[in-house]
């Protein structure tokens, strides 16, 4: 009775959920919004731009409060007990340090404030002045939330750096905000060791992990400064309490300083008002809320605007933040312990956000798992994901109820369990996921994975598809916080009267819009400009475009476009998403000037793949260097781009006429990456510099 119930549910259901983003629906409108003339959209089911979803509050720190008030008992956040920490040594003598990690403890939200307010009066007890700033440098962590909203409660400004900047980003960024105190855990108190000459105003260092282990970075070499445990901040100020000290909703919340893809790092300023709005608007976007008691796996760098908005808002929700890390996610991931359990099966979340680079993998992993068994369980796995892909398409038959019940047992099933079995919502942002990513993800998960387009200087405001919007490659409408504009760039060949759609240079406005960056106004006067009726806009150096349905595509970079030689536009980032699906390419950065008719392209080479190839081949080589030095090798990989070039339509000119294949992995460390993994073409193309000038000879 119930299986026959479910069989006539689903594919209504099912059906109802796909027509609707078959019909066309309207999920945008274009609006007259004054400022330089171009074509804008705002969400259709927003007259006004949203600040609040909250009535009378106006900050993060009044939000908190009010939250933890609210939901006192329920679960906060969470963190993993470490059991024991152990080296592997792997049969060629390489060791890897692995971590056995126990069950997620918790904090209630009670708790949680508690910890917060002590901490806060803490903070001033140390001396730490309102009007000072304090910087919180270190791995996203429980800590890193409280020691946020015990800032917040006594207006301290924080100043937030991506734990893997370098040396030089890390002084100039602790420099120009004149930072009294740093916030940070043992790793970062290396670095900061390292650098205190330079820093004149640094006062106090808080750490986060316990005192053997600061204590033990200390004995190496310490400033003229004070070192005072986390906890022993904590339980000052729950000795000496101090009342809070609350900030007004145009007081600046953060400075964000951005892992820029180009020279210094800038600081972004947002306001409490700026977090709200984007806050406030992003839950408008996730379906459900309040239904389901919602848990967040959270391990994306919390100075990335993305993650600290989500947390933000999984918090507003009542939601349980549960921490882990990159490295310890999954049953398999590099540092846990084999045989135990990962953050994702520890957990069991229902909702985590992701940066196209992660899910990509993640792609790649199933993918080769499902060929390497081959046989039956290959051509099952083909045969569901095609039986899915046609559901998603509109069709009755492939959306039969007991048919995706019986396939996702079958199948989908042990690819769900790799993020625990119960996500319901998944956030991409960061970087444009492919769209072939995104199919397989939503297919494999069977939950809706939304895009979210918005940059730091909009406080990730921007653009979010709706869960319903099965489409790939577009994201989505305007957040309820935006409106979005596109303006005509003719050097560039965008124009809002293009047909089919108008397409231009991507202005984002409204009250998330940041006040513009820290102590550089001629950057700020660049890209952020006010209209003749007050609204602000930031100029994003995006290209995009507009479906009929008011949801925008980002379809190119204004820098990332070089004019050839004889005067054809080549787009670097379009030609490099193509080019990156050959199986043997890791990573590429394509490089052109204007005094050459063709382009070159350094490629991180997969080692996996070419060495599979090599070995097949029977050809000799005494390491991977070496084997991608090879004139062969150079040949095969270089005719996968050329296949791959022509699958996607390229034209000449955008295909690589020589390439050169490096050996080794492009990471955030090797600083040639940022933390979300975008290539920084400028510090890449000096540090091949000599490769590239030999291309071009
Ligand atoms: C918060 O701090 C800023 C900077 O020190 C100051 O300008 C502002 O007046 C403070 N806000 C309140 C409500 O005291
Ligand atoms: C730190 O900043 C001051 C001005 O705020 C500047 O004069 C000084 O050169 C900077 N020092 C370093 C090491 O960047
Ligand atoms: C760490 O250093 C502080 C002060 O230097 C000292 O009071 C504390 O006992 C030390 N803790 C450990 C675990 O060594
Ligand atoms: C799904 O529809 C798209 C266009 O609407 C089409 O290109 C694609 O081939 C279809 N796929 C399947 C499996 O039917
Ligand atoms: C902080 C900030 O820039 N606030 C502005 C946001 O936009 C509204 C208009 O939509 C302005 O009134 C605010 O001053």
């Amino acid at each position: 009775m119930s299986a026959y119930f479910v069989g006539l549910l689903v594919p209504l259901v099912f059906t109802l959920l796909f027509r609707n983003a078959k019909s066309g629906k309207k999920r945008g409108l274009p609006v007259d919004v004054g400022g330089e003339p171009g074509y804008a959209i705002r969400n259709r089911r927003f007259t006004s731009p949203v600040k609040s979803a909250w009535e009378g509050i106006s900050t993060l720190a009044e939000l908190f409060e009010q939250l933890c008030k609210q939901h006192q008992d329920k679960h906060l956040l969470g963190t993993r007990k470490l059991i024991s920490r152990e080296t592997e040594v792997t049969a060629d003598g390489r060791s890897f340090e692995k971590v056995h990690l126990g069950d997620y403890e918790w904090l209630t939200y009670g708790k949680t404030f508690e910890v917060v307010c002590s901490f806060a009066s803490g903070l001033a007890q140390l001396g730490h002045k309102r009007e000072e700033r304090a910087a919180i440098f270190a791995d996203t962590r429980e800590e890193w939330f409280i020691a946020l909203q015990a800032c917040f409660r006594r207006n301290i400004t924080v100043v937030t750096i991506y734990a893997s900047l370098g040396e030089k980003a890390l002084c100039h960024s602790l420099n120009e905000t004149e930072v009294t105190t740093v916030i940070c855990g043992h790793k970062e108190l290396k670095k900061i060791i390292d650098i205190s000459g330079q820093l004149d105003t640094l006062k106090r260092v808080i750490c986060m992990d316990d005192s053997t282990l600061c204590n033990a970075s200390l004995a190496e070499g310490g400033g003229s400064w004070t070192i005072t445990s986390f906890s022993d901040v904590e339980k000052l100020g729950r000795e000496n309490p101090v009342d809070a000290d609350l900030p007004l909703s145009a007081d600046i919340a953060v400075i964000m300083y951005t892992s820029g893809s180009t020279g210094l790092p800038k600081g972004v300023m947002m306001t409490h008002g700026n977090v709200l709005a984007t806050v406030s608007a992003v839950m408008t976007i996730v379906p459900g809320l309040g239904k389901v008691q919602d848990v967040y796996l959270a391990y994306l760098p919390m100075a990335h605007i993305l993650e600290l908005a989500a947390e933000n808002v999984v918090a507003a929700i009542g939601g349980a933040i549960g921490y882990g890390s990159p490295l310890t996610l999954t049953d398999t991931s590099s540092r846990i312990k084999r045989g135990t359990k990962g953050d994702a099966s520890a957990l069991v979340p229902t909702v985590m956000t992701a940066v196209p680079a992660i899910l990509d993998r993640v792609r790649d992993g199933v993918r080769k798992k499902v060929e390497a068994k081959g046989g039956l369980a290959k051509k099952l796995f083909d045969l569901a994901y095609a039986r899915r892909l046609s559901a998603i398409n509109g069709s009755w038959f492939g959306a039969w109820g007991l048919e995706i019940l019986l396939w996702n047992f079958l199948v989908f099933r042990k690819v769900r369990a790799i993020l625990g079995g119960r996500i319901r919502f998944l956030l991409s942002g960061g970087a444009p996921l492919s769209g072939d990513t995104q199919r397989f993800i939503n297919i494999c998960l069977g939950a809706p994975i939304v895009q979210g387009y918005g940059l730091t200087e909009s406080c990730a405001g921007g653009t979010f598809s709706e869960y319903d919007d099965t489409s790939v490659g577009r994201v989505g409408a305007p957040l309820p916080c935006s409106f979005i504009k596109l303006i005509n760039w003719p050097e560039g060949g965008y124009l809002t009267s293009d047909k089919p759609m108008p397409r231009g240079e991507i202005v984002i406005g409204g009250p998330n819009v940041t006040v513009g960056y820290f102590k550089n106004e001629e950057k700020t006067n660049e890209v952020y400009k006010v209209d003749e009726r007050g609204m602000r806009w930031f100029y994003t150096g995006d290209i995009g475009q507009f479906h009929a349905d008011g949801c925008l595509e980002i379809i190119d970079r204004k820098k990332d476009i070089v004019k050839l030689q004889h005067g054809e536009y080549l787009s670097l980032g379009k030609v490099e998403a193509a080019l990156i699906v050959s199986p043997y390419v890791d990573n590429i950065m394509l490089h052109a000037n204007p005094f050459h008719n063709y382009c070159v392209a350094l490629v991180v080479a997969s080692q996996l793949a070419v060495e599979d190839w090599a070995l097949k081949q029977g050809i000799a080589f005494i390491d991977f260097s070496d084997l991608c030095q090879k004139e062969e090798t150079v040949k095969e990989v270089h005719a996968s781009l050329v296949k791959a070039a022509k699958q996607a339509r390229l034209e000449k000119f955008e295909i690589p006429a020589k390439i050169k294949l490096l050996p080794d992995a492009w990471t955030p460390e090797t600083g040639l990456v940022t933390a979300a993994l975008k290539i920084k073409r400028d510090v890449i193309r000096k540090t091949f510099s000599e490769d590239l000038a030999r291309l071009y000879t």
